[in-house]
């Protein structure tokens, strides 16, 4: 008996919707000048998932490696510190967590917390332990570039058209921070919530180059002096063929395109991820 009082125990369970809510806590915060950390979460399990290469498995959201000083330094991670920290409180409480875990269960928490799908997340992502395992920078995609950059981009991490066009969908989200991508404005007129107002506006608005912008060549409406934006990867979405198709079906029926979302981000968030076996989807009511 003695030594089975000896025998080391095996750690509780960590309880993720504990941690879910906790994270839908610190969401809200009127100091932070978008009122909300929502898209700013969205964007870390974005950016730490996006540079996953399906040839070699390098790259995705298991490691962690935004940690390091190469990938956090990649000027398309700018701004991002400021979810990383605004985590590490919950990272504090639930040190078994892994970051990669809590990066992309952030991001899931966010978008469900802001009206969308309730995307199943599960736990296993590890961290690494060093900036060796850091994927070379410039594997995010560049906001400036052509449909052929973007579907490069997206189809090194194994993505169709179809896809692409449901995961751009999240710039309904947040907006451009001058100090962090050079560009301004948001795309949308409600940016904390999660709708399919990204294709409803895109299709429907008067797109122009913005006028009186020093940034970096930008589109914004009402003819180039409006109060929303697209970036020229997003009017790419409207100008290639088979993009515009996806458009107007996830314009025309928000359901179809929750689902599509919830999918391509989930597919997105587990890019290069070993799962333990008997790791279970959880979801978030
Ligand atoms: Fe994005 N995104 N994104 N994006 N993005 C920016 C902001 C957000 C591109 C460029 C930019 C996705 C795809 C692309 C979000 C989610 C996703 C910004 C402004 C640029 C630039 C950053 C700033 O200044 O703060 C490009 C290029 C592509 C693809 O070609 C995908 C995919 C997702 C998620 C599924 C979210 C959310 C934001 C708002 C962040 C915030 O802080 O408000």
């Amino acid at each position: 008996a003695a030594a089975e009082e000896e025998a080391p125990k095996e750690p509780e369970p960590l309880d993720y919707r504990k941690v879910a809510a906790d994270i839908a806590e610190l969401l809200d915060d009127v100091d932070y000048d978008d009122g909300s950390y929502g898209p700013v979460f969205v964007r870390l399990a974005w950016h730490a998932s996006g540079t996953y290469n399906k040839a070699d498995g390098t790259g995705g959201s298991n490691g962690a490696t935004m940690r390091f000083g190469p990938e956090a330094g990649d000027g398309a991670n700018a701004g991002l510190d400021v979810a990383r920290n605004r985590l590490e409180p919950i990272k504090a409480k639930y040190p078994q967590i892994s970051y990669a875990d809590l990066w992309t269960l952030a991001g899931v928490v966010a978008i469900k917390e802001m009206g969308g799908p309730s995307i199943p997340w599960k736990a296993g992502r590890t961290d690494a332990v060093s900036a060796e395992s850091c994927p070379p920078q410039g594997r995010l995609p560049d906001a400036s570039k052509d449909r052929k950059h973007v579907r490069e981009v997206f189809n090194r991490m194994g993505f169709d058209d179809r896809e692409i066009v449901a995961l751009m969908g999240a710039h309904v989200l947040g907006r451009c921070h001058p100090d962090r991508s050079g560009y301004h404005l948001p795309w949308t007129y409600n940016p904390t919530t999660f709708t399919n107002a990204y294709y409803t506006l895109l299709a429907s608005e008067y797109w122009k180059k913005e006028k009186n912008w020093d940034g970096p060549m930008q589109y914004s409406n009402r003819k180039g002096t409006g109060d929303i934006m697209m970036l020229p990867t997003d009017m790419e979405m409207l100008w290639d063929r088979t993009f515009k198709q996806y458009v107007k079906e996830f314009a025309n029926d928000e359901q179809v395109w929750f689902d599509a979302f919830s999918s391509a981000f989930k597919k997105l968030i587990e890019l290069g991820v070993q799962f333990p076996a008997e790791a279970p989807d959880i979801v978030l009511e």
